[in-house]
């Protein structure tokens, strides 16, 4: 029987790295992109030798050519996407907005907001084309309440609030599914490269607490996936137990 496809982006890391490898041991044969052509290659390799089919697909979400590009080139046994996870995404930077650094902004509003957009205008398409699909989109706890400093990143996740929302009515006609996962604290690069690659400072942002891990956020993602045809989530903030709100936590001294 034919294996359903899902294309991750972001796969090189964190949440998308462990989603591609819970969908691979799940059956799905999985598109995977990222900029980092390295990993993605040894991603490939590794998951190809437990016999899942793979395509590695090198991109900057933030160039639209780029998007249009490797999509309107996929091989036609790699068309029929089942399940887009729209997972790139970073914050950049932690400071207040009349601080802030506008190349950080520019980077995460093209990557989180217009990069989502461009993915998803393209695949959506091969959706419609056979009258399903399921779109997954990698919210945050950021795109539900907004905290000190967080300003810009923050907006680009309500923005993703939104697509998700506005995308569901657009797409509801084609039977496509559009779910939003929105987590709180995860152990993964993103803190490393908000904090532009100060490891010391990111790893404090864990301390104290049991954060959650990549794993969890892929098992979410299977678990909505896997509903019969009839039943959609449209949303999940799943939270550390440690954590109340963006920035509450129960952390031990
Ligand atoms: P990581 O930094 O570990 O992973 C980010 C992924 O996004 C990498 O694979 C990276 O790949 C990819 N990416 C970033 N920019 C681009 C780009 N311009 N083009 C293509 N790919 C890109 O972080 P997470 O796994 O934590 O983040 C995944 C998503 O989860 C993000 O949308 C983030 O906002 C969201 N999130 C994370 C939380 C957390 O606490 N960790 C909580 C809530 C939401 P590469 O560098 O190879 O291009
Ligand atoms: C990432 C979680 O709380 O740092 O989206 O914004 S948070």
């Amino acid at each position: 029987m034919k294996k359903k496809i899902a294309l991750i982006t972001g796969a090189t890391s964190g949440i998308g790295e462990a989603t591609t490898r819970r969908l691979a041991d799940n059956g799905f044969d999985v598109i995977i992109t990222g900029r980092r052509s390295d990993r993605l290659t040894n991603l490939k390799g590794e998951l190809e030798k437990n016999g899942t089919r793979v395509l590695d697909l090198c991109f900057d979400v933030r160039v639209e050519s780029e998007v249009k590009s490797a999509v309107e080139n996929l091989p036609d046994s790699w068309k029929d996407i089942d399940v887009l996870v729209n997972n790139a995404g970073l914050a950049a930077g932690l400071s207040a907005l009349q601080e802030g650094d506008t190349d950080d902004w520019n980077r995460m509003i093209d990557t989180n907001v217009k990069g989502l957009l461009y993915v998803t205008r393209y695949v959506s398409p091969l959706m419609i084309e056979r009258g399903k699909g399921h779109i997954i989109n990698i919210g945050s706890i950021a795109g539900k309440e907004v905290y000190p400093n967080g300003n810009v990143y923050c907006a680009t996740k309500h923005a993703v609030d939104a697509l998700t929302k506005g995308m569901r009515i657009d797409m509801l006609r084609h039977n496509i599914k559009v779910t939003q996962v929105c987590p709180g604290a995860v152990e993964t690069e993103f803190s490393v490269v908000r904090f532009h690659g100060d490891e010391v400072r990111a790893a404090k942002v864990y301390e104290g607490f049991d954060n959650l891990i990549a794993e969890d956020i892929a098992d979410c993602i299977l678990f909505a996936i896997s509903r019969p045809d009839h039943v959609n989530i449209n949303d999940m903030t799943v939270m550390p137990t440690a954590q109340a709100t963006g920035t509450i936590f129960n952390k031990k001294p």
